[in-house]
């Protein structure tokens, strides 16, 4: 099989300057016409190369003359027109069953609406075409179906005319006036609920909002739509970008392999990210909901408005379009909580991904299947390094590098380079050392080690940075990083922005005492940090630090430095009095940022440790875990106890101060139910919620703890939620992650549930996710069964949808990671999968990764 290389890229012989196709639409068997307008890009080029998959062709006319299948080729993956003129009109028809497409590509149907998606290489599986970002063309669709059935039919751009047809069906109109690749392309069309807003730009236009939804729906709808209105605003304040077309649509749908796409006007979201209300959605629910519709939204400009100009350049509109929508979360909501929330994924996820078989830079130098590419180093170390831009620049600066990429490139498909050219050039800055971290992958190590001279009054650090050798990429070279620092002294804090470029460096600081020194505050760089310090020292960041990421991960630090001590030394983990006496504290009187005091008192997930090792220790990891959960449950017992009643719950608000209490309860009740008592309050406190994030809470305390009252409060959740697969999805999520034994022969049942269905990636990934993600003593059970299970699901999954299998072997991958017994155990379940016919391309590039 054959991978695309970044080193490789042409720009195409063709182009296509429009488009205008005729949708014809019915389940099993839906015509397209589509005519394209085409133009020659170099001269002497005769051969047309269109990309097309699992399309049944039936006219292809080119200038109004019907080609002979003589005067063309058709491969499984193309078609090919050897005498083409420079300029010309190709007309072709194919025939289409969107309700056989259950990979969730192209056209196919999400219950009984038709929908589509085009992103990465979808487009070619509606129609043959030159299906790369840097071709971008003026859309006209016409989209003619029954009425009755499909009463909303909609596409890219403004509606221009609706007409009966003689035949009884209605013909829709649209154009977009913006010239776009293919994969912004958009059709939906069936029987909606829909919910209008209306916002006023900052020059004064009105664009209508519509939320369609499924029926009965639309109310739960209103928040996604006020939080579109938010992000419209602010992007408006923050970076000056207003919406472009009289209409923005969001359609809702139940079948959607990923959380939304940011087509032209029209975007498609899955139905979790835009249904919610007090009873059927979380806290964390409408937190997401609020990042995505604002991260959808911030692609009309960063992705849409300038797009990539081949797919190796993805980072550049989804790194900046997360960082976009971090910014905007943390304006919405708590910043620290928001920056925390980044900086796990990055720690937990991220330098995972870097230190396993599928690691690769933010702009990925080669690629086998693209889809496998849509992943959190693209993403969230995309915007890590736009981050770290926006740190060395500061606000201004960066600000000024966004309206020159935009001056320069609007309209236009452009790489990663370009961006940071147009940063470079606004602020007259030398960005060239920065620009390796877009070829350069792997996670870098910086080690610190501080000194003071009490003579000269000087507090010195010296960095050195180190990055290993990743599986694609063996050599590395240093990277420009920028350091955040405070130093903590009895009567100062002096904060500083270091740049750290060579391999090491060191920094000298007047100060009249040896102060205890926060490194990287905020995270400044998505850099893993080697600075050892006492729990003393840990605990004054804890305490006094100015940044509350960095007082978050001292605390962090210091969780992980016990276990790290306890797994070496194979004695019990003991939790320093000092430790106890602080929770202690804190638990007394909770006062200020509750939601951050929660986070603060939470210790590092499995995962989070488990990517610390190599190998992963991952017995003495859970059994530490364990340690620690029992030891903060038993001694502060009565403390848990008096935090929770003082937090007594005001009737549900979606507000931050009521969001933060709830978090701090639920982190009571979490150690409350540890002791297997506490049954009354449980009850009491599952039974009063009026609200499903309280609900939540009291079901996951339950379930950490093995509490006798899992099973009935989860049977009782079932009851009342079996018709509502979106809140049914945490019910599925709850019983796989139960840490219990019978759990792996639970799985199989919950397929049998009524509700559960192989084509409904929610659905399975509410089960095998949560699973493997959030169940580890299961899933890395010593027998082996939790990694087989999972490969079976993979299996089974593979020819039904392909992206989403290869989703779900992830947690498989990286078994070289492993002790002996385990990676053994998980390359022997990778070589049978390996090892199968007629694997995607997507299962194939992972597991050949993995093997090999
Ligand atoms: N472009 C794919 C979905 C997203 O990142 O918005
Ligand atoms: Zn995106």
């Amino acid at each position: 099989r054959q991978a695309k290389r970044l080193a490789d890229y042409q720009a195409p012989d063709f182009t296509i300057t429009d488009v205008e196709l005729w949708f014809e639409l019915e389940p099993a068997t839906t015509l397209l016409t589509a005519r394209y307008q085409l133009k020659s890009q170099r001269k002497g080029a005769t051969e047309l190369v269109l990309d097309g998959q699992q399309l049944e062709l039936l006219s292809v006319k080119l200038n109004g003359q019907q080609l002979t299948p003589a005067q063309y080729q058709v491969t499984d993956d193309h078609l090919r027109i050897d005498q083409m003129p420079a300029q010309a009109e190709l007309e072709l028809q194919v025939r289409l069953n969107p309700a056989a497409n259950t990979a969730l590509e192209g056209l196919y149907l999400s219950d009984s609406a038709f929908c589509t998606q085009c992103e990465a290489e979808g487009f070619r599986r509606i129609c043959y075409y030159l299906d790369r970002p840097d071709v971008m063309a003026r859309f006209t669709t016409h989209i003619i179906a029954n009425q009755q059935r499909y009463p909303a039919l909609l596409s890219n751009g403004n509606k221009v005319a609706e007409q009966q047809l003689p035949d009884g069906r209605v013909q829709v109109s649209w154009v977009d006036p913006f010239p776009k690749p293919c994969y912004l392309f958009a059709l939906v069309a069936g029987d909606f609920d829909c919910l209008t807003g209306q916002y006023v730009t900052q020059s004064g236009r009105t664009v209508s909002l519509e939320f369609y939804v499924d029926k009965g729906n639309a109310a739960r709808a209103e928040f996604a739509l006020e939080a579109l209105k938010r992000a419209m605003c602010w992007d408006e304040q923050t970076y000056g970008l207003e919406y472009d077309l009289d209409s923005y649509m969001v359609v809702a749908v139940d079948f959607f392999n990923m959380g939304a796409m940011e087509n032209k006007g029209l975007n498609v979201f899955n139905s979790k990210y835009v249904l919610a209300d007090q009873q059927s959605a979380t806290d964390t629910d409408l937190y997401n909901i609020e990042s995505i519709i604002g991260h959808e939204y911030f692609h009309n400009w960063t992705g849409n408005r300038v797009t990539c100009r081949d797919w190796f350049q993805l980072s550049l509109k989804e790194g900046l379009t997360v960082f976009r929508d971090q910014q905007f979360s943390a304006d919405m909501a708590s910043a620290t909580l928001s920056r925390i929330d980044a900086v796990k994924t990055i720690r937990t996820h991220q330098f995972a991904e870097d230190a396993g078989p599928m690691a690769h830079p933010i702009r990925p130098a080669q690629v086998l299947e693209m889809n496998n590419f849509y992943t959190v180093t693209v993403y969230d170390k995309g915007a890590e390094v736009i981050r770290m831009l926006h740190t060395l620049l500061g606000a201004a600066g960066f600000r000024q590098g966004m309206d020159l990429y935009f001056a320069r490139h609007d309209g236009q498909a452009v790489t990663c380079d370009d961006f940071v050219s147009a940063m470079q050039d606004a602020n007259g800055r030398d960005l060239s050392l920065f620009r390796r971290w877009y070829s350069q992958s792997g996670t870098p190590e910086l080690t610190v080690q501080s000194s003071f001279d009490a003579e000269q009054q000087q507090f010195k650090l010296v960095f050195s940075q180190h990055t290993a050798a990743t599986a694609d990429q063996q050599d590395k070279r240093n990277l420009l990083l920028p350091v955040r620092i405070e130093l903590l002294a009895k009567n100062e804090k002096q904060q500083h922005l270091l740049v750290v470029s060579e391999e090491q460096q060191s920094f000298s600081f007047a100060v009249a005492e040896p102060p205890v020194a926060v490194i990287l505050a905020d995270f400044s760089a998505p850099v893993r940090l080697h600075y050892p310090q006492s729990v003393s020292q840990l605990l004054t960041v804890v305490q006094h630090a100015s940044d509350g990421v960095a007082r978050w991960d001292a605390m962090q630090q210091l969780w992980s430095d016990l276990v790290r001590q306890a797994v070496r030394s194979s004695e019990p983990l003991q939790v320093p009095a000092e430790v106890v006496a602080l929770y202690r504290a804190l638990l007394a009187t909770p006062e200020g940022d509750l939601a951050f005091l929660a986070e603060l008192l939470t210790p590092p997930s499995f995962d989070l440790l488990a990517e610390q090792y190599q190998p992963v220790p991952v017995d003495a990891l859970l059994q530490a875990l364990q340690q620690i959960r029992r030891q903060l449950a038993d001694e502060l017992a009565a403390d848990w106890l008096n935090c929770y009643q003082q937090l007594i719950p005001a009737p549900y608000a979606y507000r931050q101060e009521q969001v933060a209490a709830r978090a701090l309860r639920a982190l009571c009740l979490d150690y409350l139910a540890q002791s297997g008592q506490q049954a009354e309050l449980l009850l009491q406190a599952y039974q009063s919620a009026d609200n499903l994030t309280d609900q939540l809470a009291v079901l996951k305390a339950c379930r950490n703890a093995t509490h006798p009252l899992f099973e009935t409060l989860t049977a009782q959740f079932e009851q009342r939620w079996r018709e509502d697969v979106l809140v049914l999805d945490k019910w599925f999520a709850l019983k796989a992650s139960l840490p219990t034994k019978d759990t792996v022969y639970l799985l199989p049942h919950l397929t049998q549930h009524p509700q559960f269905s192989w084509q409904n990636p929610n659905r399975v990934r509410a089960v095998y996710m949560a699973f493997a993600q959030q169940n580890p003593t299961i899933f890395h059970a010593a027998d082996g069964k939790g990694y087989q299970v999972l490969q079976q699901v993979v299996l089974k999954l593979d020819p039904i949808n392909p992206q989403l299998a290869a989703r779900l072997v992830t947690p498989l991958l990286s078994w070289r990671r492993f002790e002996t017994h385990r990676a053994a155990q998980l390359k022997a379940v990778l070589s049978q999968m390996l090892a199968q016919q007629g694997l995607s391309n997507d299962l194939y590039e992972k597991l050949s990764k993995s093997l090999s």
